[in-house]
């Protein structure tokens, strides 16, 4: 007979070494380090979580150190000013407790996986993919593999839903007045992972690439909101999955259900894809449901550049779509980007005009930002840059990622340059109007 070894309790701390040195921290809850820490606290070990958002990493790090003990620490990792973040946690953890385990995980792995950048250096593992139980398996083992793991997938997100043993949640609960159409004091929360989709230029290409959407069940979802309601205070809602309605809309509908059946207790705000606007008899459903708030991606009025990043075509013009969702009582906020590959100044010209013929839409202006691993990205920029820099290799991986959201169409510089702005003054008079009160 098989005896599974049962580790001994390690004292894990994780860390999110947050993406602000100096802004306001509690905004979104590290809900990846919350995940995790709710199945290795099921698997008997102890657990603290520490988000350092607008903290000096210098100074709060050995603290914690000081506080815990930690017998392993756990990072997560994402593009951007969180990037080199990531790496001064890495870089103060060994220097103040050398014998600790230190492992990390988050977007970033997929991004980089190759074991030997020196993102990773001074790491005992890095996990690509849902960590949950990738990292309590990992610390089961008795041989524990080096170098990147995965990508991996939690095979059940009902098995940790939306978890509120965290006490400091409560104070990521915001008063209704900072929520766009909302009435309650809210939070962002968790419920899902990957989409039903595979734009070319997203970063799920690279993070889940063997799955589609996968999410915890409407029934589930439910009774976690309920509870962190109970604890935290919170009655709104506004999801940061990628993607919130299902294809055949199973859990949407179901999730919808039991929102009305109990009165409608909540209210919400989620990501939606344009193509969702086009069913109002969901959106409907929605919104007696309690969702108030929709954020889609856009990105261009071109339908040529649409097409190239896979963002599937809508039989109805953006600006009728936009318009029956606000009639519906719901609010839409969109991304829309230039630059991109192949994008001509005609394009950009039809995406202000876009704008223009849609004053209910108020949305977040960006240049286009090529990732590694996904198709445009290695496309327009990173099969490049990574042969000249070496195997896997990026030397710009820790700095502040702006400089690479940029100029890749064809369109001159001056050009371009001038279009941006155009954008950017659409963006600033919609985004105040989002945020007034009636
Ligand atoms: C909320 C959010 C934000 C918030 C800030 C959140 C915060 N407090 O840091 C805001 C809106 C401010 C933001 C900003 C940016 N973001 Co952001 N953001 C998100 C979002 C929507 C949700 C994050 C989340 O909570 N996910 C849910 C949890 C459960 O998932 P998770 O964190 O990935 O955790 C799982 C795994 O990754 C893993 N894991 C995580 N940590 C660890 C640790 C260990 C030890 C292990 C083993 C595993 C592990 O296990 C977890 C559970 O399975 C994600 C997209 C997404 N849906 O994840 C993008 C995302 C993380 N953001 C991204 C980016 C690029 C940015 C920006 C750089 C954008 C930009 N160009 O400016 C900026 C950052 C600027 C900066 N200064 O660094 C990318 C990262 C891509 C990458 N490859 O790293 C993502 C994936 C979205 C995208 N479009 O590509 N973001
Ligand atoms: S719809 Fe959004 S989240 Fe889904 S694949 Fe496209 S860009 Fe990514």
């Amino acid at each position: 007979m098989r005896i599974a070894r049962r580790a001994a309790p390690e004292r894990v701390l994780l860390v999110h070494p947050g993406i602000y040195a100096d802004r306001n921290p509690l905004v979104f809850p590290p809900w990846g380090a919350l995940m995790l820490g709710a199945e290795l606290l099921g698997r008997g070990h102890e657990v603290e979580v520490l988000d350092l958002n607008g903290q000096d990493v210098a100074a709060a790090v050995p603290a914690a150190l000081g506080r815990h003990r930690p017998t392993v620490v756990g990072i997560t990792c994402k593009l951007g000013l969180g990037a080199a973040r990531f790496r001064a946690v890495v870089d103060v953890v060994r220097r103040e407790s050398p014998d600790t385990t230190v492992v990390a995980g988050g977007p970033l792995v997929s991004s980089f996986p190759d074991p030997a950048h020196p993102l990773w250096a001074g790491l005992d593992a890095v996990f690509w993919g849902d960590g949950e139980t990738a990292l309590a398996d990992w610390l089961a083992t008795d041989e524990r593999p080096g170098g990147v793991l995965g990508p991996a997938e939690t095979p059940d997100l009902d098995r940790i839903g939306v978890p509120a043993w965290w006490g400091p949640l409560r104070d990521y609960v915001k008063p209704a007045e900072l929520w766009p159409n909302m009435t309650v004091d809210a939070m962002h929360v968790a419920s899902a992972r990957g989409c039903t989709r595979r734009c070319t230029f997203c970063y799920l290409n690279a993070q889940y690439p063997g799955s589609r959407f996968r999410y915890v069940s409407a029934d589930r979802l439910m009774a976690d909101l309920q509870r962190l309601h109970d604890t935290a205070g919170a009655s709104g809602f506004y999801f940061v999955d990628d993607c919130f309605v299902d294809r055949p809309e199973t859990r949407v509908r179901r999730f919808c259900d039991l929102n009305i059946a109990e009165g409608a207790p909540f209210e919400y705000g989620c990501d939606v894809q344009l193509t969702d606007l086009e069913n109002p008899a969901l959106l409907r459903r929605m919104h007696g449901a309690g969702f108030r708030a929709l954020y889609v991606g856009i990105e261009t009025a071109s339908p040529a550049v649409r097409k190239s990043l896979g963002k599937g075509s809508v039989r109805t013009g953006v600006p009728d779509l936009v318009s029956r969702a606000l009639d519906l009582g719901l609010v839409v906020r969109a991304s829309i980007g230039i630059g991109w590959p192949g994008e001509t100044a005609r394009d950009v010209a039809a995406t202000l005009e876009m704008i223009d013929r849609t004053p209910g839409l108020v949305f977040d202006a960006y240049r286009y930002l090529p990732l590694p691993n996904t198709p445009l990205g290695e496309r327009s920029e990173w099969t490049e840059r990574r042969a000249a820099a070496g195997p896997g290799r990026l030397e710009h991986a820790y700095e502040d990622y702006s400089e690479y959201n940029t100029n890749h169409s064809d369109i001159p510089a001056e050009q371009f340059d001038a279009l941006w702005q155009e954008l950017l003054a659409r963006e600033r008079q919609r985004l105040e109007m989002y945020f007034a009160r009636p």
